[in-house]
């Protein structure tokens, strides 16, 4: 029997999987190169943590590495219930409360390495966490794609971590009471673009009156995230700036379709926008997730 010791918390409602132990050695090298040993050789971790039985759609995983700089906390390998993220904003949250809960930092402040950068976490108390994120840019302004059922759809195309196509042109609202047709349209927007965005970010005017602005961001497994997305975030920083619509210092407040809240802000570095994202992390819970060699669903079943 293999097992896998987790400890799960939410982000703003979005869920994260730390994984602690159980995973097999990946080596000694660079993010990347763990990422694909990882995906090649014991893609069973991630199905095990983000597919049912034992996770469900919405789980983002995390697996917790000894850093490649010893000046850093930690290394992550982020992973969801189809495949592997390049970085993960909520999940940062995650990851730096799970490691204070176990008593692991020796500060406020902990420096996480990812496949794409090391980004920071710095603990405020009270659960709130702001991660400073790896460069954002915008690469493509209003590029136009035809979409089935939809006609021509008109969005941003921004890097915040992972890739993002935005858009406040659908016509529906931003709203619980819409998941299913969001995700309807953001998956028929997904399919019309090539080369492949995984992560699609439909906007619309927000429903609290702290917040500037309300999103729904269809994920690459299908789910929709339950927080406002860092990764997501941190584009729609980028592409607010690249308009001329946002200063360095000035807070950007982007609101869930759940209803949830990160506060986003950014300064440069030369020609670099770097971005910070606050929002608030809780432990949820801590296990062992068992996978017994009888057990025909020990490495969970996708459904997508
Ligand atoms: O917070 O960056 C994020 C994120 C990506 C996918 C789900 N959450």
């Amino acid at each position: 029997m293999k097992f896998l010791s987790v400890i799960d918390s939410h982000t703003e409602g979005e869920p994260t999987r730390v994984v602690l132990d159980g995973v097999p050695d990946l080596g000694a090298g660079s993010m990347r190169e763990r990422l694909e040993i990882l995906r090649d050789r014991y893609d069973w971790v991630r199905s095990a943590c983000a597919n049912e039985p034992r996770g469900f759609d919405a789980v983002v995983g995390a697996v917790l590495l000894p850093p490649v700089d010893p000046a850093n906390d930690a290394g992550v390998l982020f992973f969801n219930n189809t495949g592997y993220l390049h970085m993960c904003g909520h999940g940062t949250m995650g990851v730096a409360e799970t490691l204070r809960h176990l008593g692991r930092l020796h500060g406020n402040v902990c420096r996480l390495e990812t496949p794409v950068g090391t980004v920071s976490a710095t603990l405020r108390g009270d659960g709130a966490i702001t991660v400073e994120n790896v460069p954002s840019y915008r690469r493509d302004k209003a590029l136009q794609i035809e979409v089935e059922g939809l006609g021509t759809v008109t969005g941003d195309v921004a890097w915040g971590g992972n890739w993002f196509f935005l858009t406040q042109d659908v016509g529906v609202a931003v709203a619980p009471g819409n998941i299913a047709l969001l995700t309807d349209i953001a998956t028929r927007i997904r399919a019309a673009l090539s080369p492949e965005i995984d992560h699609i970010e439909i906007f619309g005017p927000p429903s609290r009156p702290d917040a500037h602005s309300k999103n729904f961001v269809l994920c690459p497994g299908g789910a929709y995230d339950r927080s406002p997305c860092g990764t997501g975030t941190s584009a729609k920083l980028a592409c607010l700036h690249a308009d001329g619509k946002l200063r360095p210092g000035e807070v950007w407040r982007q609101e869930s379709v759940i209803g949830s809240l990160f506060e986003g802000t950014f300064r440069l570095d030369g020609e670099s926008l770097i971005p910070s994202v606050n929002g608030r992390a809780y432990v949820t819970g801590e296990a062992k997730l068992l996978l017994r060699d009888q057990d025909p669903f020990r490495h969970g079943f996708p459904l997508t």
